[in-house]
């Protein structure tokens, strides 16, 4: 795929750990460099902007997911597992799937689940407290998902430890096979092996989601097999998106004493803060597209096939649509924002994310008065995640 003409390039690899440890200089300088910026390295073409990564997202005709939404373009490249049938799908199997999952997620279903959840925070921010120091990541933004997540789609105890590899995993195969690739999928087969006997329909314990899916297969809107492949996909993009979620708000008030103090006094607030963190520090920072036809973008000719990088995480800072995007403000309008993605393939799963977002830093609104940080956060790297790795804090009670 040549370089289109008139096209602004750029010899930036966004998949070397100096710009996934600190994104956003480099997210700038994309920005600046055009509407559209050819990425040497790959042959890809990037957006950064508002504007272009909303179209594109929107234009599911044009820019495609069927083909792959990593660097591997299904058309020629066998993908490392069989293809989403939702992330990976275009219109009608996509329409179709994304119903199952639009209903076994839906308002009630995931409402049902906010007591359960709010026990949980309540009483694992009641023993950090108690504990003095803790790590935000491990002890609170990994383990309340943990402890609630996989509970609720109805997963057996045993083995949950594959959930996280696995996720890790996935989200590095949509980049390059570069290092962090290669280190995390070191150990792919046990981990692989496991979440597929998860994802069928006897290792699923009654009363969770995924029967639910299962449900759909009963009634006949997906096959069975397309039943064990939507639980995969829950458990793919349910965990480690939301724990980096989780991790960045921590990180936020702890390192914004006077935006903790102003949630305190206005609780009201709590559901703007947790998407003021997903535009600020979005956990999904990149998804790609494939196009299907030749398209004239800013005056620069992408041909058919053509890989196309989009910045979500760059699109939620670009202060063509924010004012001041680098300020941490939760009284903010975040309307609009693209950590969920925007158009057809908007995350499914986003009021499950939200409720464990609003739960969370309630218990916690409830309780601390102060979230000191005491060390050094510390970034982990993914292809295409962002989040922290180790994010040491204290809870001062209030
Ligand atoms: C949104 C997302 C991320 C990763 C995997 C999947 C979805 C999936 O459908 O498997």
């Amino acid at each position: 795929m040549p370089r289109p003409d008139n096209c602004p390039s750029t010899e930036i690899d966004p998949f070397a750990p100096e710009f996934l440890e600190d994104p956003y200089p480099h997210h700038e300088s994309l920005r600046e460099a055009g509407p559209v910026v050819w990425i040497d390295k790959y042959n890809l073409m990037a957006m950064a902007r508002y504007s272009e990564v909303r179209m594109a997202l929107r234009d599911f005709e044009t820019y495609c997911s069927s083909r792959g939404v990593g660097l591997t373009d299904f058309a020629t490249e066998e993908p490392w597992r069989p293809p989403s049938i939702i992330l990976e799908a275009d219109p009608p199997l996509h329409t179709r799937t994304h119903g199952v999952l639009m209903k076994v997620l839906s308002k009630p279903a995931i409402e049902s689940l906010r007591d359960d959840f709010k026990r949980t925070a309540d009483e694992m921010v009641d023993g950090l407290i108690e504990k003095g120091e803790c790590d935000g990541v491990h002890h609170l933004a990994e383990a309340f998902p943990l402890s609630v997540f996989p509970d609720a789609i109805g997963l057996r105890e045993e083995g949950r430890e594959n959930l996280l590899p696995y996720g890790d995993m996935a989200f590095n195969a949509f980049g390059p096979r570069n290092e962090l690739f290669e280190k995390s999928f070191a150990n792919a087969q046990p981990v692989v092996q496991w979440i597929a006997e998860q994802c069928l329909r006897q290792a699923l314990v009654p009363g969770g989601i995924g029967e639910q899916v299962y449900k759909a297969a009963d009634d006949g809107t997906v096959t069975e097999e397309e039943a064990g492949l939507l639980v995969r996909s829950l458990l793919t993009a349910g965990l480690d998106t939301t724990i980096f979620g989780l991790g960045a708000m921590i990180y936020c008030f702890a390192s914004s004493p006077n935006q903790w103090e102003l949630l305190r006094k206005n609780p009201k607030l709590v559901r703007g803060a947790f998407e003021e963190t997903l535009r600020f520090i979005s956990p999904v920072q990149t998804f790609m597209r494939t196009t299907t036809r030749p398209v004239k973008v800013e005056g620069v000719e992408l041909s058919e096939g053509q890989k196309v990088l989009l910045f979500l995480a760059s699109a939620n800072r670009d202060p063509r649509q924010w004012e001041e995007p680098d300020r941490f403000d939760i009284r903010r309008k975040t309307l609009g924002h693209v950590g969920f993605g925007h158009g057809i393939h908007i995350c499914v799963g986003q009021l499950l994310a939200r409720l464990e977002g609003e739960v969370l830093l309630t218990s916690l609104v409830e309780r601390v008065e102060r979230i000191e940080l005491v060390g050094n956060p510390k970034w982990r790297l993914n292809n295409t995640l962002h989040g922290l790795d180790r994010l040491p804090i204290r809870l001062v009670a209030s």
